[in-house]
């Protein structure tokens, strides 16, 4: 078989299977193509695509635009590495910084890598104009947080099949319940070697958990009261998903660190970045920090397009009015069936909760049967599925994805 011969699903599954490392359970789907709202597997079906790629896909597959920049980049000049400048790379950052108000940004590629930047950076400043003792700063994070797969990142968190054996872990984190301001407090006070607080707006991973009203407000008057930074991880949350530019914004919080991934891109190619003021940027120096296709002159033109369909197509808008329409229509439905225990979330960041345990098979046993009736969406555990479609969705293309919500846990009940 030559290796683009046309493929039937099996024959994909196989293949990955047979050649590649066993790190992810797909729902078996193979897709071939996207555009818009909408996915399409090897054999012709049509879906709707209510997970946008875990929130990289906000603007719809193959936007156009984001695509048509991409292009364009692509046959003028792909890679520089930073041993040069390029053309693009100024005027993205200059582009960005603007767009969500910081003075200025340090590029990478994935959201762990931007992450990893954040943490180095508030280490750096801990020690450089905070004068915490070199070696001893403490970044606290929360139980529970999703950002990332790399060694330091998983090193913090309390996923067991994140994290068992891949140690030694690396040191310098506390850990709090999320959510929970007096567990803030204590921290910061009982600790004097604090550099920073890394959280997520909205608790992606965990299973769309949204904080109490207040929370990231109060949050971030607390970190400025004992001089620590406050760091929004917003690879996921953000980008217009849950319906403001930023989750942040849902409490006009102005983050220290912002944290950017996923959808700055649209899905088109991998584009994260970490903003900051100078008064903490300018801790980086040369050789301190960088990545051979960060800040790439195609992942500028990606990202400024992609910023741009942001604002164009008043995407966090949108977001903001279909979220409220799918989470009333859903919680409506919620009372007439006992398998939906609770429906939340903000804009178009949004799960139910299934009336199983944890470790139960419902979840992904009721996603099975929505990729039967045209629709994709994938659990977060054993009894919460994760609701994300584009942001780019009309009304009736929700409403028609409503009913079939419905129409599968109607399915699945008797
Ligand atoms: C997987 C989860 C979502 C993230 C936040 C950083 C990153 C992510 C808040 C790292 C990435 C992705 C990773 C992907 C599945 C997906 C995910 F289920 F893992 F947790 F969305 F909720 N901060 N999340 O959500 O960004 O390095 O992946 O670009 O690893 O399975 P990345």
């Amino acid at each position: 078989m030559a290796v683009l011969d046309q493929l039937t699903s099996q024959q994909a599954i196989d293949l990955e299977n047979k050649y590649g490392a066993h790190n992810y359970h797909p729902l078996p789907v193979v897709l071939s193509k996207g555009e818009g709202v909408y996915v399409w597997d090897v054999e012709g079906k049509k879906y709707y695509d209510f997970l946008s790629a875990y929130s990289a896909v906000n603007q719809g597959h193959c936007h156009p635009k984001i695509v048509d920049a991409m292009t364009q980049q692509a046959k003028t000049l792909s890679l520089t590495s930073r041993a040069f400048y390029n053309d693009m790379l100024g005027r993205y950052e200059k582009f960005a910084t603007e767009f969500f108000g910081f003075d200025k940004l340090l590029p990478m590629n994935t959201g762990a890598e931007a992450v990893e930047t954040a943490l180095k950076i508030c280490r750096k400043w801990a020690y450089e104009v905070k004068g915490i003792e070199e070696n001893k700063a403490e970044i606290i994070v929360c139980e529970n947080n999703f950002h990332g797969r790399t060694t330091t990142i998983i090193s913090f968190s309390n996923d067991p099949v994140a994290r068992k054996n891949f140690g030694p872990y690396t040191n310098g984190f506390i850990k709090i319940e999320y959510d929970n301001l007096k567990a803030l407090e204590e921290a910061l006070e009982r600790n004097k070697n604090v550099a920073g607080f890394l959280v997520e707006p909205i608790q992606g991973e965990a299973g769309v958990y949204v904080p109490s009203e207040g929370y990231l407000a109060t949050a971030k008057a607390l970190c400025k009261k004992h001089n620590v930074l406050f760091i929004a991880d917003e690879v996921q949350t953000g980008i217009a998903r849950t319906g403001r530019l930023l989750a942040v914004d849902h409490e006009n919080v102005k983050p220290d660190v912002l944290i950017l991934g996923k959808a700055l891109s649209g899905g088109a190619y991998p584009v994260s970045a970490v903003l900051a003021n100078d008064a903490i940027m300018n801790v980086i120096h040369p050789g301190n920090h960088g990545s051979t296709y960060g800040g790439n002159p195609i992942a500028s033109a990606v990202a400024i397009a992609a910023l741009e369909v942001v604002v164009d197509e008043k995407l966090a808008e949108n977001s903001e009015k279909l979220g409220q329409i799918f989470r009333s229509e859903l919680t409506e439905f919620a009372k007439t069936n006992d398998l939906i225990t609770l429906v939340r979330g903000k804009g178009l960041l949004n799960a139910i909760v299934i009336n199983d345990n944890e470790e139960s098979e419902t979840a992904w046993n009721i996603c099975l049967k929505l990729r039967d009736n045209g629709l994709l969406a994938k659990p977060t555990h054993g009894n919460i599925i994760r609701f994300a479609p584009p942001l780019v969705m009309n009304k009736e293309q929700l409403h028609d994805c409503i009913s079939i919500i419905k129409k599968t846990i109607i399915e699945y009940s008797v």
